[in-house]
């Protein structure tokens, strides 16, 4: 007698559940697709007993994108299933195949695909309060990555134990799945193929954001010289291809192999590939290469001469000359000078001595300074009043050079 029980199930329309809307830095979007075709009704001894069975779902049930399969449930059957709790022992492997889910080979060798991916190997504890919901469940230890477009999904499930309850199962000939099944777990040949399908749920999760590229350092601003950045990628087999030129990275951009080094502003956008598939969202990191470092010339200064863009103009390095004048940003900073007008800067415009004048003084009197050249008759007074502070006082004439023609006198103001 076969061990799978009889199906009373009608088809319904194929429809996954859930579906949340791909966003750039959205939260983890996970998804359950699940076989529609059953209101709960037929049942399958996969847990049941000790057997072999492949189950197969068309790609056309998965959404059109690719996805992370991480976890299967199953519910029980109406008929026949139970609340239970025990440990089985399973092995369930993946692949993507282009068998036909209604038409599997007896042969099970011939019905995965060459991706076929080991998720679960071992004992678990499974449990269900029997309420008809999928509440047996099976996280994979390795997640499967499945792109629906290469083909259709193989489920190969052994089951070492036994033990399970009866889970639910369709018989309908048009809902995209199928099966084949023997006894024994190890069994090569199906003792039946037909249209018949454990009704599982597959959660699964959108691929593109469970796998991000690892970029180090994160954006910002860089100082030095140059700068290292490193990509990875957590899945070993990907390949993470780049751009340096803001373009959107494809296939055909180059490949990342060590760290890249930057010596001047740059973006970075990068993508990781497993073969033709794009398995990361495309990051994008700009790292700014500044000229003004907190060297103690203002930012006021810088901003006043070079304008908002200062920090990314090389003219602003503190040992630059940009005017060519000799002095450098920070001289002039220090000089309050214009570091960028080659007439605008500190310097010494000339030396030459001075006639200087010294006498005798009482601190308090006031003393005026008074001069006239040998040809001339009048006295000019030069200077305001100077008050002494000391016993002795000094002027020096700054307006004159050295000059044997000058005569001074000082006088005292009552
Ligand atoms: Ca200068
Ligand atoms: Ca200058």
């Amino acid at each position: 007698m076969n061990f799978f029980l009889k199906y009373k199930i009608k088809a319904r329309v194929l429809a996954a559940a859930l579906f949340c809307p791909f966003g750039v830095g959205a939260i983890l979007a996970v998804e359950t697709v699940t076989l529609p075709s059953a209101a709960p009704g037929g049942g399958s001894s996969v847990l049941l007993n000790e057997i072999r069975l492949q189950d197969c779902y068309t790609n056309a049930l998965f959404p059109l994108k690719a996805v992370f399969i991480k976890e299967i449930r199953f519910r029980p059957s109406p008929q026949g299933g139970v609340a239970f709790t025990n440990t089985l022992t399973l092995d369930i492997r993946l692949s993507t195949t282009r068998a036909i889910p209604e038409k599997l080979s007896r042969t099970f060798s011939e019905n995965p695909g060459p991706d076929e991916t080991v998720v679960f190997q071992g004992s678990l504890e499974l449990s269900s309060k029997n309420l008809g919901v999928f509440d047996i469940q099976i996280p994979f230890t390795t997640p499967f990555y499945y792109n629906p477009s290469k083909g259709n999904l193989l489920i190969d499930i052994r089951n070492f134990s036994g033990g399970g309850p009866v889970v639910d199962a369709s018989g309908n000939g048009d809902d995209g799945a199928g099966r084949a099944f023997a006894l024994g777990a190890d069994s090569t040949e199906a003792s039946g193929a037909d249209e018949g399908v454990d009704i599982l749920q597959l959660v699964i999760s959108d691929a593109l954001r469970v796998e991000p590229i690892e970029i180090l350092p994160l954006s910002g601003d860089f100082t030095n010289s140059a700068i290292a950045v490193t990509l990875t990628s957590s899945l070993s087999n990907a390949v993470i291809h780049y751009t340096l030129d803001g373009s959107i990275p494809n296939l055909s951009s180059s490949v990342y192999s060590d760290a890249l080094q930057f010596t001047n502003s740059i973006t970075v956008r990068a993508q990781a590939y497993v073969g033709f598939d794009a398995m990361s969202e495309i990051l994008t990191s700009s790292y700014r290469k500044i000229y003004a470092i907190a060297d103690g010339i203002s930012a006021a200064w810088r901003q006043q001469y070079f304008g908002p863009g200062y920090l990314t103009d090389p003219r602003v390095v503190a040992e630059s000359d940009p005017d060519g004048d000799g002095a450098t940003n920070m001289e002039e900073f220090r000089a309050k000078t214009n570091p960028l007008d080659p007439l605008s800067f500190f310097r010494i415009l000339e030396i030459h001595p001075a006639p200087v004048i010294r006498w005798s003084s009482v601190s308090g009197v006031r003393y005026r300074i008074l001069k006239r050249h040998l040809n001339e008759t009048n006295w000019a007074s030069i200077g305001t009043l100077i008050r002494a502070t000391s016993n002795e006082t000094f002027f020096s004439d700054v307006t004159e050079k050295h000059n044997p023609s000058l005569i001074y006198q000082v006088e005292v103001v009552p």
